[in-house]
């Protein structure tokens, strides 16, 4: 249940989604997806074994709103920590949460989450591919955001997009032959759809550095809202168009905005699910994150006390309701 500002009525409308007393957005805004998991529940997300639904007062536990939170615990036992949510299909997509390292962070984020678009029928058609060159019909990659350690000591560090696409920039055989088999790799490609149609090659995501001029690293230990947009490019005739895009804000400062991308050749490919990833093969202990307050929608999004209403009550002038403020 959410309830929708319309004019000046406030209506209730059953959505089918979670009550989100504590992610006021939800509240006044109509969108794909939302989840406090201040019911303790999924609601329809995947999870693996080593994310759970944590509440608050325990201690070493956090939330960021309210009493539920996930933790994901990533670690050397060979049990994954990956959740996400795969929504009906989209070209543009917001998706906004709030998350927290915890202190034992040492080292950078390998593939921390990403927004993709896997093919109708086959849901795992974006897995399973890396070394794979994409051809824009399996997959809209979109794009992943891991971190790495620019200044150094400052870590989890420094967020960036990580992303797959089909002129994307890759390892050509005899590079590959230095530190692995591109022959195999690109067997396995082969066998995945992705067969190395341009001599033996291996790809892994090209890195975009933050461009809008804000130098950020992430740190262990306290909370940050981040959101991600990832537009899908037109295509004409069997050909991408130059005009994806893929921008990040970490708590409201847009740090990245990529544009002139080309992730797909086919209308049949669409947005339609979100992943936390948690890829962390370098863990030697274990790592934990703290994840809350997950928002997808086709417009921006915000911050969680920000209050935007897409009704243009973008002040909080709530003067015009019939009734007071929530
Ligand atoms: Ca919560
Ligand atoms: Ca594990």
């Amino acid at each position: 249940m959410r309830f929708l500002a319309i004019g000046a009525l406030l209506i209730t409308v059953l959505v089918g989604g979670t009550i989100v007393a504590e992610e006021p957005y939800c509240q006044y805004n109509s969108t794909v997806y939302c989840n406090d998991f201040e019911l303790a529940s999924w609601d329809g997300m995947e999870y693996e074994d080593d994310a759970t639904i944590i509440t608050a007062g325990d201690p070493g536990q956090h939330v960021y709103r309210g009493n539920h939170a996930i933790e994901a615990v990533l670690d050397t036992d060979g049990t994954g920590a990956a959740f996400g949510y795969r929504f009906a299909d989209h070209d543009e997509i917001y998706v906004r949460f709030a998350m927290r390292f915890d202190s034992v962070w040492d080292r950078p984020m390998h593939h921390f989450f990403a927004v993709h678009g896997d093919q109708t029928g086959d849901p795992w058609s974006c897995h399973g591919t890396a070394g794979c060159r994409p051809n824009g019909l399996l997959c809209l990659n979109g794009t992943t955001v891991d971190s790495r350690e620019i200044v150094t000591g400052e870590i989890p560090g420094e967020p960036f997009f990580y992303s797959y696409f089909p002129d994307m920039s890759c390892d050509p055989g005899p590079i590959c032959a230095n530190y692995a088999d591109p022959q195999a790799i690109c067997d396995q490609c082969a066998v995945r759809g992705l067969p190395c149609n341009s001599g033996l090659e291996c790809c892994w995501g090209n890195h975009f550095n933050p461009n809008q001029g804000t130098q950020l690293s992430m740190y262990q230990d306290r909370w940050y809202e981040v959101e991600t947009r990832v537009r899908a490019n037109s295509v004409v005739g069997g050909a991408g168009q130059p005009d994806g895009e893929m921008s990040l804000w970490v708590d409201g400062d847009l740090i990245a905005h990529h544009t002139g991308m080309v992730w797909r050749h086919t209308n049949e490919l669409h947005l339609n699910h979100f992943i936390v990833w948690n890829y962390f093969p370098e863990a030697t202990q274990s790592y934990r994150i703290w994840f809350d307050n997950l928002v997808i929608s086709t417009t921006p999004i915000g911050s969680v006390d920000g209050m935007i209403f897409a009704d243009g009550f973008e002040t909080s002038d709530t003067s015009r309701w019939s009734i007071g403020a929530p």
